[in-house]
């Protein structure tokens, strides 16, 4: 396979990146049976910045039986949790050390602020591969207490091979996140990155073999979804898929993995997150968390909180503050050391970004702020909130993953509580407000696997992350993710029954 090297001279990152552009199974970078491409795009021009190889089915099949073998001869139980540690904890190490490429990499395909990919995708990926580390000498199971003629103990043994399939918007945070857990509790894994970032996965693949994990263990495979990512789901020797992206392709991978070997599924989809701000919260506070809320990384959050609900005393003056804020935010080139939002990240998102827009006007809301685009070149969004907003209108139902508030008026407690939980989503919620009671009992109240009071759009590496309702399946991070790939093996060990 060729090579993409890239020279950067921009302001926020000077230097040279190498990565090679083949598929990465069994420890070797090949080319695909098929021959296929993928073009990247720099979403800041909507020019290709280059061209790399795109699996297909017969490269999942190659990567699921490469998979298969490691597992059997040189991973899983064969491996003692403190070694797959050790080489995760190296892992951790050289790509602290390749940071700044990573994150110029995430900049360029993905169109985020450089000084985001670095500080929070790329710090979390490592801090994330850091944490799991910590947990693969820790995968116990429990001794049971049944009589006295039994001992009675649970292990909780890899899956095997599993299968991983991950979204655009925080590239490397999301590859961490599925590998760690996975490589901790002993599986092999074959990994499909998403078709619009594929270079930092690139990159991460050329740190795999120099921390010392065996050929076969990581397999990462660039390609479509349709293709690719099918296989994945299908493929009879992958025994559990993870998945985070959209609704609509979460059901497609469960009823590939419903119709194949009936693998479990776990699932991060999207989202449309309250944020209920209440007359007695810190005003300033309340502006910025919400901005941050629903602006961080352009909107494309599936937490994003995308309905603002603002108890009326303090409507107006939140609405003002908040449109001053939102107006102030730098949107600009990625590699701008001060920007804050860079373009979306594709052609096709900015497209079904503005349509969203449309539909909002159509169907009678205010554009209070924004609604264009910005320039002529890439796929830049005016910071944009809507107002007037009716609860059956698209833009306040469906997740529009881009940087569009809704702001709505509510009187009560009650009124609103119903309103933030008339949706079919449920991954995450805040609620502002000075009054202790009232802050517990709404986040109680709310139909989310996350819940914020007086925040919004934080994680933790230690808290878990997952959705109620059609959010979700399962849950991320913590020590819950560790659930996702362990079989619970009860052995029962007769000391003394008698028949
Ligand atoms: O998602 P897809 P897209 C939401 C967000 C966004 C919308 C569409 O609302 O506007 O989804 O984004 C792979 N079998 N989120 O089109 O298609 C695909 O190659 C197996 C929320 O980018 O879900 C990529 O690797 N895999 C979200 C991954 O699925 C398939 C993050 C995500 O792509 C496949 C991203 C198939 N049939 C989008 N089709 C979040 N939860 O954070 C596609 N893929």
């Amino acid at each position: 396979p060729s090579t993409f090297i890239k020279t950067f001279d921009t302001p926020a990152y000077k230097g040279t990146v190498t990565i090679p552009l083949g598929l990465y199974i069994n420890g070797q970078f090949v080319d695909p049976v098929e021959g296929g491409t993928i073009d990247v795009v720099n979403p800041a021009t909507g020019k290709v910045v280059t061209s790399i190889a795109a699996g297909t089915k017969a490269d999942i099949d190659i990567a699921a039986k490469a998979a298969k073998k490691a597992y059997k001869t040189s991973w899983g139980l064969k491996v003692p949790g403190a070694q797959r540690g050790k080489l995760m904890s190296k892992l951790a190490v050289l790509m602290e050390e390749h940071i700044a490429e990573f994150a110029a990499l995430d900049a360029l395909a993905n169109g985020k602020a450089y000084n985001t990919a670095y500080g929070r995708d790329n710090k979390g990926a490592i801090a994330v591969m850091e944490y799991y580390a910590g947990w693969a000498d820790k995968i116990n199971g429990k001794t049971i207490e049944t009589n006295e003629n039994k001992l009675a103990y649970t292990r909780h043994e890899p899956i095997g091979v599993v299968g991983q399939i991950i979204p655009w918007n925080v590239p490397m945070f999301s590859l961490s996140l599925k590998i760690a857990p996975a490589l901790a509790t002993g599986n092999t894994i074959v990994l499909k990155p998403s078709e619009l970032t594929p270079l930092s996965a690139l990159l991460f693949c050329t740190l795999i073999e120099e921390a010392g994990f065996p050929p076969g263990v990581i397999n990462i495979v660039n390609g479509y979804g349709p293709t690719a990512g099918q296989a994945i789901s299908e493929h009879p020797l992958i025994e559990k898929v993870a998945f985070t992206g959209s609704t609509l392709t979460g059901r497609k991978i469960m009823e590939a993995a419903a119709k194949s070997n009936l693998k479990p599924v776990t699932l991060e989809l999207g989202g449309k997150s309250p944020n209920v701000i209440f007359d007695d919260a810190d005003l300033e506070q309340a502006v910025k968390w919400a901005i941050h809320g629903i602006y961080f990384n352009h909107g494309q959050n599936c937490s994003a909180g995308s309905r603002i609900f603002v108890q009326e005393g303090i409507y107006d003056k939140f609405l003002d503050q908040f449109t001053e804020e939102a107006r102030a935010i730098k949107v600009g080139d990625p590699f701008s050391p001060d920007t804050y939002q860079g373009p979306q990240v594709s052609k096709t998102q900015f497209e079904r970004i503005m349509a969203y827009i449309t539909s909002g006007k159509n169907d009678g809301a205010t554009v209070h702020l924004g609604g264009k685009q910005i320039g002529q070149e890439g796929y830049f969004i005016e910071p944009t909130i809507f107002t007037e907003c009716q609860p059956n209108m698209k833009i306040v139902k469906e997740e529009i993953f881009g940087p569009v508030a809704c702001v709505m008026k509510f009187k009560t407690e009650d009124e609103v509580v119903e309103q933030a939980n008339d949706t079919s989503y449920g991954l995450a919620a805040s609620v502002f407000t000075k009054d202790i009671d009232r802050a517990i009992r709404v986040a109680h109240a709310l139909e989310a696997g996350t819940a914020w009071i007086n925040c919004a759009n934080q994680t933790e590496i230690s808290m878990p992350f997952g959705g109620f309702k059609q959010s979700g399946i399962g849950r991320e991070l913590s020590e819950y993710a560790l659930e996702n790939y362990t079989n619970v093996k009860a052995v029962h060990v007769n000391i003394g029954i008698r028949l």
